[in-house]
């Protein structure tokens, strides 16, 4: 099964939103913040871009908080 990691910033709605459907839900993801400098070097370089919210499903970055939401929701609330 491919691994999970959400790369998202503390401060960015569209993160809080990812945030808040995965707390609701009782899912558990591996965080990973964009403040962490090294964190941010990943984000772009295995991703393409700096946007956040990116869920990469093992290592194919997924960008767009309603494409996340959709895909964790297909995933474990079905
Ligand atoms: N449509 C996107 C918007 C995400 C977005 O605008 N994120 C901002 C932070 S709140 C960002 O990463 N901006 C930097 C960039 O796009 O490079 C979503 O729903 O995920």
């Amino acid at each position: 099964m491919d691994e999970l990691k959400l790369y998202y910033l503390p401060t960015c709605p569209f993160s809080l939103k990812v945030l808040r459907f995965l707390e609701s839900n009782s899912i558990v993801l591996d965080l990973h913040s964009t403040t962490e400098p090294a964190n941010k070097e990943y984000l772009l370089k295995h991703g393409g871009k700096n946007q956040v919210p990116c869920l990469f499903i093992g290592d194919r970055p997924l960008y767009e908080s309603d494409d996340i939401i959709d895909y964790l929701s297909e995933k474990y609330l079905n």
